[in-house]
Parts: C-alpha cells; structure tokens; sequence
C-alpha cells in the first residue's frame, strides 16, 4: 500500500534509492498540486479510469539491472535518466504491477513529495509537474504500465535545461498560492 512523506533531501548520487523517508506529508493536499492517487485492484478497472479520462494508448516497462542483462553501466544511465527532474507535456498514469518504485513529485512549495508504490497503485500526474523517478532499494525493481492519452510518446523536458513550455508555466501558475 502506497506511502507519501515529504523526502529528507540528503539524497547523493549513491544512495538515491533508499528510503530517505522526512516529514509526514498529508495524502489530502495532493489535490492541491493536481496529483491523484488511486488503488486499482483489477485490470478491467485501470481500463475504466483510462477510458474515462480518453487515454488511448500505454505501454510496460520493466526496470531492474536483469532487464540490462546486468550491464550495469546501462543500467545506472537509465537510473540517473530516470531520477533527473524533469516534467511532460502531457498528463500520464502510472500504474505499478509488479515491484516498487519512489515517484517524487514537487509540491506548490517546490519541495519533493515522495510516493513510495507497491502493486496496484496508480499514480495521476498532471502535464507539467516536475518529478523524477527511482527504484527501492528493498526491491531493486520495478514491472510498471505507463498510460499516455496519445502516442506513446516517452519525452521528457528537464530542469535543468532551463526550457520552460507554457504547458509548465500555466501548470505552475494553477498551483501557485
Ligand atoms: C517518469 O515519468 O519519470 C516515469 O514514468 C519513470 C518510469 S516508470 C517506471
Ligand atoms: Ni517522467
């Protein structure tokens, strides 16, 4: 069952997947950052959500250093890639299936949310939140299905480029107090 807490901030580049468990963080102000959280038990109601939210395409991805074939060094790029903060154009679902996985999202206060799901959470980000990603420690692995609302397309604008589109601005300004 999902965890959220705000995250402790003492992250390096060699201990990112642990637990780095801060605050407490009340999963009612997710509303406030346009984040949702659901339990989805079964695949007929994931297509129900998709359905009513008009996605039409998804895909699988599964991430752990056996699915690099233990090549480690293509393994840690994509660990980095994956934890560089950076948001999407588009609003996307992410639903775990099997493993586990850290989703850090920012807050409106620009500080890192992080969700900690297991089997049969599902995570709602909004187009233009900041996020990154990485796996747990514990498990070393992640089966997750990706929902897009069109092509699947896996693009993702990071902060550190400094680009930032309208989508991320008006973003932005939905959740600014
Ligand atoms: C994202 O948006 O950063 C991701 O979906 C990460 C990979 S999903 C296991
Ligand atoms: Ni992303």
């Amino acid at each position: 069952m999902v965890e959220f807490y705000y995250h402790d901030n003492q992250d390096t580049k060699e201990n990112f997947t642990q637990d780095h468990r801060g605050e407490p963080f009340d999963i009612k102000n997710l509303t406030s950052i346009g984040v949702i959280y659901r339990k989805v038990d079964t695949l007929d109601e994931l297509n129900a959500i998709a359905e009513e939210r008009n996605y039409r395409n998804r895909d699988e991805v599964k991430l752990s250093l056996d699915t690099f074939g233990g090549d480690k060094t293509a393994y840690n790029a994509k660990m980095e890639q994956f934890y560089e903060e950076h948001y999407h154009e588009d609003e996307e679902i992410r639903y775990i299936v099997e493993g586990e996985g850290y989703f850090d999202v920012r807050d409106q206060n620009e500080k890192w949310v992080r969700a900690k799901l297991f089997p049969k959470d599902l995570l709602i980000l909004p187009a233009g939140i900041y996020h990154r990603f990485t796996l747990t420690e514990g498990a070393k692995y992640v089966h997750a299905m990706r929902l897009f609302k069109d092509e699947p397309k896996w693009e993702a604008i990071n902060r550190s480029s400094g680009y930032e589109s309208d989508i991320r601005t008006s973003y932005a300004q939905s959740v600014s107090s």
